[in-house]
């Protein structure tokens, strides 16, 4: 076992992600941290995640060999946890997993030298959200009215997240692709992802071998995305 081999059990943390910084150098590959509380929980480009009692927020350290495949098999090892109990969550590129349209967990890496920390929030049985959120964000509780044991799903995820990172770590990256193409809600979709200087929008046929989105433009011509923003335009 790899993942969950060393665990830093935190009531309340800023992030767990910066939490996990400051263990780089002192703590194995594999280590995770785990917080009831985040009270500056981080989204991607210093965007903030709403971070209450109730949700899973955890960081890993981890040594990959190769960087991209790692927020899919995070997706994918959130999607495997709650199916499980019968929930069945859906993927949105890059690092997003949804339910009923509504983003119930993310995906966070962060590179720091050789090494990636790998954050992943889940928003478990959390109650009611800010404003601001209520419209994109949900939680497994509000969706499904089943309230989990957060502690059993935490323990479940940890083993997806090791079965799937060995799966990487052996070369089966091409099994998790697979993976991620059964639970994605995007192939087939009309989608826009916008980039810092321009947008381009098309309609998504498939995640690429290195993890990019695979977009058809209007003209027929392809284009692979490797980051950026993504919305769901119309299903058809
Ligand atoms: C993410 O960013 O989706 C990555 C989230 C990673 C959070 C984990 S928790 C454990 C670890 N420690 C940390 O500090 N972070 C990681 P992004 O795609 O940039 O989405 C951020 C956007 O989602 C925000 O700008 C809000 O619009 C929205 N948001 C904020 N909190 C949310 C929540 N709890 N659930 C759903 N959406 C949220």
């Amino acid at each position: 076992m790899i993942i969950g081999c060393k665990l830093h059990y935190l009531d309340e943390v800023d992030s767990t992600n910066e939490y996990a910084r400051t263990l780089i150098d002192k703590e194995p590959e594999g280590t995770v941290v785990f917080a009831h509380e985040q009270t500056a929980g981080k989204g991607r480009v210093e965007r903030r995640w709403y971070s209450p009692p109730g949700g899973i927020w955890m960081s890993v350290i981890l040594k990959p060999e190769k960087l991209y495949p790692i927020s899919l098999m995070a997706g994918v090892s959130v999607c495997e946890t709650f199916h499980t109990y019968n929930i069945l969550l859906g993927l949105k590129w890059p690092n997003d997993v949804m339910l009923n349209k509504k983003k119930v967990a993310g995906v966070l890496t962060e590179v720091v030298d050789d090494r990636v920390i790998l954050g992943i929030g889940i928003n478990l049985n959390i109650h009611k959200f800010p404003d601001e959120l209520s419209n994109i964000a949900s939680s497994i509780l509000l969706e499904t009215k089943k309230s989990l044991d957060k502690m059993m799903v935490f323990q479940l995820l940890c083993r997806e997240l090791d079965d799937h990172y060995l799966m990487m770590k052996n070369g089966k990256t091409q099994q998790i692709l697979t993976k991620w193409r059964h639970y994605t809600i995007m192939l087939g979709k009309q989608v826009r992802v916008e980039f810092p200087d321009k947008a381009v929008t098309g309609r998504v046929i498939d995640i690429g071998g290195d993890g990019s989105l695979v977009i058809m433009m209007p003209d027929g011509k392809i284009e692979r995305v490797v980051a950026g923003d993504c919305r769901i335009v119309s299903s058809m």
